[in-house]
């Protein structure tokens, strides 16, 4: 693909459909004469008034023909979103009209932007780097406040920050090492000490990093929540509760949900995907079996389990079956159907299960269920801290992770061996993968694998 930057690229930034406004971005160094041609100011010349809006009116030249009227606002190089220079034009949100405008953009020698092209330049130029560059991205498609003000942070430069203050630290210590390899007459435990301690700091820190991951990706992608079960319980009915719509079939029969069903689920800026499956019975039908075996696997998987009893039956081995096979994820008893007369033994369960959050409600009726939401956000979300950085992608998590790999290695070596050079041989191959976390080091492969992930006209 054609990413030249000689070219001035054009695209729509405002999403397809119909709107209120919509937006028709150039960035290159002919954007203001291509968007002179296209579009017509009424009064005053943007060239003299940049970061203005100027009214006129969207020209097809050609036929000297206006086609709509709106805003210009010229932004000159440096001072804009891809350093270069970049002209927004505000039209009608129709898409028929901001395809034309596009069309005549081309026309006049502009080249359609490919997918995050705008960001893309944006780095090239030195704006941002590539973390930030995936944290805009984030931002835009961010399916929680909690993630987006993360993204947010993230796209200030927060997690750069951090990265660049590791960066300090390995060349400090490296420094640290190779004086001490110069001069081995100097201080020698002293230096040896130091360069341990911090090595150590440096494990921990990654370390730190490499674990949030766990929490990004919760944030990312929402967090699991699955429905565990006898038959028959109630858990399709909560799950329409939760959902407020009609998702689940709901019937008297016990093994009426067989396989799964997963719905995405917002609660106080925390997303969950809320899953309903097979309940878990002495299965006898063998769709019945299948259902409840992938049903416990993905039980397995979820960041959390409502385990939800009936509490106008008495209790049964299926029910402690369940109890006992998932204690080790985080989870909560639902005690359903308290509108009816109560049967089941409340205290021989929370006794068996010393410490389990709990909530009584009627998934029928309603009780109860938002004491519930609440209480499955304080249950199931991980607690970030406001000055904690969160990991939220994969490829930044593989680097970190090798970084710290080296580190690790770095340390093992140097108390075993005592071998300076070795020890910074190691620690040096931590730099160029900082510069990969960073972008420092482009490869087309991972720029294209992350700017296609883009909006075009972003
Ligand atoms: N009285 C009362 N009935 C309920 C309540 N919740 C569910 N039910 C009834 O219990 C029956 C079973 O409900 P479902 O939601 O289908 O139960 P399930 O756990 O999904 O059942 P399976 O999919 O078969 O495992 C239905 O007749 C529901 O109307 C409740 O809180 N109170
Ligand atoms: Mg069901």
């Amino acid at each position: 693909m054609n990413y030249s930057l000689e070219d001035t690229i054009i695209a729509i930034s405002t999403p397809s459909g119909q709107g209120g406004i919509g937006i028709v971005r150039l960035s290159g160094p002919q954007a203001l004469a291509i968007a002179s041609k296209i579009f017509q100011v009424r009064e005053i010349n943007p060239a003299n008034h940049p970061r203005t809006m100027c009214f006129g009116y969207l020209l097809d030249f050609e036929k000297q023909e206006r086609l709509d009227a709106g805003y210009l606002c010229y932004f000159p190089a440096p001072n804009s979103y891809t350093k270069e220079d970049v002209v927004e034009i505000n039209l009608h949100g129709s898409p028929v009209l901001l395809a034309e405008a596009v069309r005549l953009g081309i026309k006049a020698g502009a080249r359609l932007a490919h997918p995050g092209e705008f960001t893309l330049r944006a780095y090239l130029h030195g704006r941002i780097d590539i973390i930030q560059a995936e944290a805009i991205n984030d931002l835009i498609r961010a399916a929680s406040l909690d993630q987006a003000k993360i993204s947010f942070r993230q796209l200030e430069g927060s997690l750069s920050r951090k990265i660049a203050n590791i960066r300090d630290q390995v060349v400090e210590l490296l420094a640290l090492i190779e004086t001490k390899i110069e001069f081995p007459e100097e201080d020698l435990n002293l230096g040896h000490e130091q360069i341990k301690a911090s090595l150590q700091n440096l494990i921990a820190n990654l370390g730190k990093l490499v674990h949030s991951y766990e929490q990004g990706r919760a944030l990312l992608e929402g967090l699991t929540i699955a429905l565990l079960g006898k038959t028959n319980v109630g858990k399709s009915t909560l799950f329409n509760a939760l959902l407020e719509e009609e998702r689940a079939i709901v019937t008297p029969y016990p093994g009426t949900t067989r396989d799964f069903i997963r719905e995405n689920f917002l609660v106080d800026g925390v997303l969950m995907r809320l899953v309903d499956m097979a309940g878990f019975s002495q299965a006898q039908h063998p769709v019945e079996e299948e259902g409840i075996a992938r049903g416990q696997k993905l039980a397995d998987k979820a960041d959390g389990l409502l385990i939800i009893l009936d509490s106008s039956r008495e209790e049964t081995e299926e029910d402690f079956y369940l109890l006992n096979k998932f204690k080790h994820k985080k989870r909560l008893i639902v005690f359903n159907k308290c509108d009816l007369e109560q049967k089941i033994n409340k205290e021989k369960i929370l006794e068996s299960n010393p410490g389990i959050p709990f909530i009584e409600i009627s998934a029928l009726k309603g009780t109860n269920i938002e004491p519930l939401k609440s209480l499955m956000v304080r249950t199931f979300s991980p607690t970030i801290e406001k000055q904690e950085e969160v990991i939220l992608h994969e490829r930044q998590k593989a680097l970190v992770e090798k970084m710290n790999d080296h580190l690790k290695k770095a340390l093992e070596l140097l108390e075993t061996k005592y071998s300076e050079e070795l020890v910074a041989e190691e620690i040096r191959e931590v730099i160029p993968v900082l510069g990969q976390l960073t972008g420092e080091i482009k490869t087309q492969e991972v720029l294209e694998e992350i700017f296609n992930r883009f909006c075009i006209g972003k």
